[in-house]
């Protein structure tokens, strides 16, 4: 074995790297995004039982699952939107674009006082005045603690009154992130990689237009970001390899250096 992966084994065994899970529980009661009239909705997951060590199978519980493409902790690929119509879906996307650099910008305190809390072109250029630039091939992580919500649908689609209110990036900011850095995707505690108030913007769900039609990738519905470090984390991504696939539920892994 090369001598850095019996180092990454080593370093894992005793610690020195520590494995970040971020990603959310999946049961039938997680959240799932809900689009106004006139748009179709998706399910979420309803789990169906095929024996459970009974007649239907002594020796054995199996279950099969109904499940939207876009529902807890997800990945969403270029095909998803209609600007990355002809980039990369689940079943044609690099195996290799899974694991990279994560980096965080921390956005509590703004969202606490503003759940409509939007990221501009400008804090980015200051998070890279502090902590250097933005990774190439990497996800840039906006942790606002909306993860709190995450068990409550109610409150993590904040819809009270019928419009969404959610934290996320700006249209300039989206644009900015998709053309003019070197990243690879866009990661979010929140239902979608857009801000709640985002069927308003110009154009209309900023983020996903730029970013997806530029071949790039959205995760969403993360967890336990709060544990990663500004910068240093490595992540890894593992959605279905579903041919023809626009989402897929994931498993997400930060590798983290313990400090
Ligand atoms: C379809 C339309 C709008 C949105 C979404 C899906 C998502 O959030 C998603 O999961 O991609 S905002
Ligand atoms: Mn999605």
């Amino acid at each position: 074995m090369p001598g850095e992966l019996t180092t990454l084994l080593a370093s894992l065994a005793d610690g020195e790297i520590e494995i970040v899970d971020l990603t959310q529980p999946l049961s039938e009661s997680t959240p799932i995004i809900h689009l106004p009239e006139p748009f179709a909705n998706t399910p979420g997951l309803k789990v169906h039982e095929i024996s459970r060590y009974d007649d239907r199978g002594p020796a054995w519980a199996w279950r099969w699952l109904e499940i939207g493409e876009h529902v807890g902790t997800h990945f969403d690929a270029p095909i998803h939107w209609i600007t990355g119509r002809d980039k990369a879906d689940l079943g044609t996307m690099p195996a290799s674009d899974l694991i990279g650099p994560a980096v965080v910008i921390d956005r509590v305190a703004e969202t606490e006082a503003d759940p409509d809390y939007l990221l501009r072109v400008d804090d980015l250029r200051a998070w890279e005045a502090e902590h250097g630039p933005l990774p190439a091939g990497g996800w840039l992580l906006l942790r606002t603690g909306w993860d709190s919500r995450a068990n409550d649908t109610a409150t993590f689609l904040n819809a009270g009154d019928g419009q969404p209110r959610s934290p996320g990036l700006d249209a300039e900011c989206a644009r900015f992130v998709a053309h003019d850095t070197p990243l690879i995707g866009l990661g979010v505690e929140t239902v979608g990689i857009d801000a709640g108030a985002a069927g308003g913007f110009d154009p209309p769900f900023p983020v996903h237009n730029f970013l997806l039609g530029i071949g790039k990738y959205g995760l969403t519905q993360l967890a336990n970001v709060a544990e990663l470090p500004a910068t240093g984390a490595v992540l890894v991504v593992a959605p279905m390899k579903l041919v023809g696939g626009t989402g897929s539920p994931a498993r997400v892994l930060a590798l983290v250096p313990r400090t």
